[in-house]
């Protein structure tokens, strides 16, 4: 995606701020530090729209919807079912129940430049055949204990972040704390930002989903105790920075399910909700891994047409 483009939607996704036909008009009655909003749960996406300006020939999942037009680019919808009509498919809608989402970035990452826009801090990050054969984007890093990350150029409004990631092999042996993951960075462009981060730890023991948050360039403790998800690699990750339930924004949440996009029906996922107060979020994206090699596979970025 050419980075005007790309420009254009972050734009269209902070601004858009009238969307919907039909909103709540309750104020939620006990969320801590929510202000009274109004949610739309119906929107005017007519079925068949395209999401892309841009054409996307490809199929990434192969459910003969081009990427550019697939409501759910990464994960196998031929329905393309979408019931609250915001144009982002049910199977993949952060909010199904809330025309608040919109997909913003999508990535294959098997045309090779997807990403070459985007900051590296640290890290080997190239495209290749990753070990399930097919093109991926791989940290192939070998820093021992340093944050390899590759962020995008600019920030997006409420982002949900999905990505496939397989865990290929550690870089300093011994250390037991090696993770992959994504993060939604509320500061400035640094190694260590503010903001949420959704890390998988794994190679040292069953895979653990944790879910934590950096304050002042620095990783805080882990706020939430972190839940086995088995032996998950390759495994789908998704951060939902506020998710909305029953009308009222949540705390963000960690998602993760084994298997590939293709066996979405099958998932066992695992959600981590942390009790912190919501507050708006514009954040940038960035993918990492600590003292860990990786392919990263199928990313796709949601943002929110409400306005925080
Ligand atoms: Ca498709
Ligand atoms: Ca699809
Ligand atoms: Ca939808």
């Amino acid at each position: 995606m050419q980075t005007g483009v790309l420009v254009g939607l972050i734009v269209l996704a902070g601004c858009d701020l009238v969307y919907g036909l039909h909103g709540r008009t309750e104020s939620p009655s006990d969320a801590v530090g929510v202000d009274a909003r109004v949610f739309p749960t119906m929107g005017d996406v007519q079925p068949g729209t395209c999401w892309s300006p841009t054409a996307m020939p490809l199929d990434e999942d192969s459910d003969t919807i081009a990427d550019g037009c697939d409501n759910c680019p990464a994960l196998a919808n031929a329905d393309q079912s979408d019931g609250d009509r915001d144009g982002v498919g049910d199977v993949c809608d952060p909010n199904p129940s809330y025309a608040v989402d919109e997909i913003v970035f999508f990535a294959s990452m098997r045309t090779g430049s997807d990403l070459l826009e985007w900051t590296r801090r640290g890290g080997d990050w190239s495209f290749g055949v990753g070990l399930d054969g097919t093109e991926c984007l791989r940290q192939t890093g070998s820093d021992p204990g340093v944050a390899l990350a590759l962020a995008m150029p600019a920030a997006i409004v409420g982002p949900t972040i999905e990505v496939q990631i397989r865990a290929v092999a550690p870089t300093n042996g011994t250390d037991a704390d090696y993770s992959s993951g994504i993060r939604a960075m509320t500061g400035a462009l640094a190694d260590n930002p503010d903001g949420f981060g959704c890390d998988n730890f794994v190679l040292a023991g069953p895979d653990q989903l944790q879910l934590h948050r950096t304050a002042g360039g620095k990783q805080d403790e882990i706020v939430t105790a972190s839940q086995p998800v088995g032996t998950a690699s390759p495994y789908n990750l998704r951060l939902s920075t506020f998710p909305i339930v029953d009308g009222e924004l949540r705390p963000p949440r960690c998602t993760s399910f084994k298997g590939t996009p293709a066996d979405v029906s099958a998932p066992e996922p695992t959600t981590i909700e942390l009790d912190v107060p919501v507050v708006p979020i514009e954040a940038r994206v960035s993918m990492r891994t600590f003292a860990l090699k990786a392919d990263f596979r199928s990313l796709v970025i949601y943002g929110s047409r409400v306005g925080f």
